[in-house]
């Protein structure tokens, strides 16, 4: 959810021939009720038109590093003690002016947080820690002349106030998605101070909901940045294959600013393209060319450099072309059907813990799951950061991408609707030129019912609207016939192109060798995806193949699983539920778990147990032969 703040309030043409206490109480009783109207979720619904699209091809000045920090549980920097939005909350950064001065806060002698990073794994006393925790970063910047700047945020998890000089300049929601700000008429040479209120409590009524199993990480967790752009600049851009070919590119450039109408370039130097387009009053121009091109693939993962240029801007991007499509039950990339070797992957850092934002991570977490024979990963649960996706395009990994509408979503709820809206169209505006990514999944073991079905589909064609090219999923249900089939007739099929279902037999459904008897059938011809299947084991914790929790019994579970898959015909990929151990807060079993669902191939510290070895001799009979094993 997106909310810019209202600006720009002028005394001349609002407030004419008004005395200045008269002029003052008018302003505050506005400004409360604009406050009151944000506390309170105000109905105007953005759909993020103003995302820059590829800020790492933009000039930008980080503002990672230390902030200044308050913890804030009962929010007493926002409210008053009438719990209404305080005027003089902790964004005014206000000091004593004189001695005798009472202000309860001061951020430049309070404890500092590293930005990006979530405040639950830098301090032993924030582990569970879920409420407010303010920001405070200050800043000189000298604009040039005609240049535009922007505050961008690639993530902050879970709402997000933010203010630039006292100035409130918007809200935002939804933990993994990014956000920016124009702070073109606010930012001065000398002495800026940004202060940000990030409150990660769980709400019913959000997007996640209450129960998650994965940790709610707070904060600023990932990078903060200025940007700055010319007076006019091309905002946002796409360029993909058009549907079903594989030499024709189709795409629009929107430009933003005072000559929003102008000429507008697209090259592919390399391709010998230059292609010249005209945008609209709106600066809105599409295009369509022919081009021949070496398609992007995982054995061969061709990026293109890419340029926008108008009269006024140039932006460069790396961008590769594929197309990915369904036929019957085949997943077919590049006009050759593929198996997808998946794995599962939560945004969580190898070796230290708490959320991961770096490209070093990134390639740490990706070369894992290549080297287990991966050609597909599947980020769950949430959208990843944009060093995940940028690493998958130049490793040549193909994506699943999801939103966290997950488990029990208020399906009613038109402002839960909105949120995952909000989400979505985010998700698709950050990563829209990205060839790894091959699907858009828009829920996760969500309970049939038809409140959740006009849910969901309203996210489907919202995703089919923004983006035509790629595959629509769901981790889907799936129920028993009897005691031996499993059936995927689960309504929303109709709808996705390609099912996830995830699966834990042997672990949550029976013990492994139930896997052996079991049929898999389906009422529709689609291709299947098993998005989620293993059990949990700790590494090194060994003992009989008949004991829970051991890596003998996991190992277990992953040899009768694969026996299982091979025998479903309409099954085009697996995603083993999970690459690594990961922080969970439903899993405290002592001396096994201590919060970390242990369901990884590999520990949180690197380490392989037994069950990562069989899936990655499945996946190599499957790089051998497609079908390997696997009924016609
Ligand atoms: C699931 C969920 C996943 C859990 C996993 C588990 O079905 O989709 O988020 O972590 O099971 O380990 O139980």
């Amino acid at each position: 959810m997106f909310k810019p703040a209202l600006t720009g309030v002028r005394r001349g043409r609002l407030f004419p021939n008004m005395s200045v206490p008269a002029l003052v109480s008018r302003l505050v009783a506005l400004v409360t009720l604009y406050l009151t109207l944000v506390c309170l979720g105000s109905t105007a619904k953005a759909q993020h038109p103003t995302l820059i699209q590829n800020i790492d091809g933009r000039k930008t000045t980080s503002l990672d590093g230390l902030w200044r920090v308050i913890v804030d549980p009962y929010e007493t920097g926002y409210y008053d003690y009438r719990y209404q939005p305080s005027r003089d909350g902790y964004f005014k950064d206000a000091k004593p002016k004189t001695e005798s001065d009472l202000i309860e806060y001061d951020f430049d002698t309070s404890e500092t947080l590293r930005v990006p990073g979530d405040w639950n794994s830098q301090r032993e006393r924030f582990l569970f820690y879920e409420g407010t925790i303010w920001y405070k970063k200050s800043f000189d910047y000298k604009k040039p002349a005609n240049t535009r700047l922007f505050v961008y945020f690639e993530a902050a998890n879970y709402v997000a106030d933010v203010y630039l000089n006292g100035e409130k300049l918007g809200r935002h929601e939804g933990g993994f998605t990014p956000f920016n700000f124009e702070v073109t008429n606010l930012v001065r040479d000398q002495g800026n101070f940004l202060i940000v209120k990030v409150d990660n409590k769980r709400r019913r009524d959000a997007v996640p909901t209450l129960n998650t199993d994965w940790w709610n990480y707070g904060g600023l967790t990932r990078s903060v940045k200025l940007v700055e752009t010319p007076a006019t600049f091309v905002r946002d851009y796409s360029l993909q294959l058009v549907k079903g070919s594989l030499n024709r590119v189709g795409g629009w450039v929107k430009v933003d600013g005072v000559k929003s109408a102008q000429k507008v370039a697209v090259e592919i130097s390399e391709a010998g393209i230059t292609q010249s387009i005209q945008t609209d009053a709106a600066g809105f121009a599409q295009f369509e060319f022919d081009a021949k091109l070496d398609l992007w693939s995982p054995e061969k993962p061709k990026l293109y450099d890419v340029a926008i240029a108008t009269e006024t801007d140039r932006v460069h991007d790396r961008i590769g072309f594929r197309s990915i499509e369904v036929r019957g039950s085949e997943i077919v990339l590049n006009g050759q059907p593929v198996f997808l070797r998946g794995v599962c992957i939560h945004e969580e850092a190898p070796f230290r813990g708490g959320r991961a934002f770096s490209h070093e991570e990134a390639r740490t977490l990706l070369s894992w799951a290549k080297e287990l024979g991966c050609n597909f990963v599947r980020l769950a649960h949430y959208p990843h950061n944009e060093a995940m996706i940028r690493e998958a395009d130049r490793l040549g990994i193909m994506v699943w991408s999801e939103i966290p509408v997950y488990w029990t979503i208020l399906w009613e709820n038109p402002d839960t609707l909105a949120n995952a809206q909000n989400q979505l169209g985010e998700m698709i505006a950050r990563d829209r030129n990205r060839s790894s990514i091959i699907i858009w999944s828009v829920a996760n073991e969500t309970p049939l019912g038809d409140a959740r079905l006009q849910f969901l589909r309203k996210l489907i064609e919202q995703a089919r609207t923004l983006d035509s090219t790629r595959l629509i999923s769901a981790a889907m249900e799936r129920h028993y016939v009897n005691g031996r089939t499993q059936m995927i007739d689960d309504p929303l099929g109709e709808y996705v192109d390609v099912f996830g279902c995830n699966e834990y037999v042997g672990w949550y459904d029976g013990l492994p060798e139930k896997a052996d008897t079991l049929e898999w059938k389906t009422t529709y011809k689609k291709p299947l995806i098993m998005s989620e299947f293993g059990g949990e084991a700790p590494y090194g914790h060994h003992g009989p193949v008949t004991r829970r929790w051991t890596e003998e019994f996991q190992e277990n579970v992953y040899q009768h699983q694969v026996r299982m898959l091979k025998r479903i015909s309409f099954l085009r990929g697996t995603c083993p539920w999970i690459l690594m151990d990961f922080r969970s807060p439903r899993r405290p079993l002592p001396n096994i778990q201590d919060f970390y669902n242990r369901k990884g191939l590999i520990s949180d510290q690197g380490e392989k147990k037994k069950a990562y070895y069989v899936m990655k001799q499945f996946y190599q009979e499957l790089q051998t032969n497609p079908s390997a094993g696997r009924v016609p």
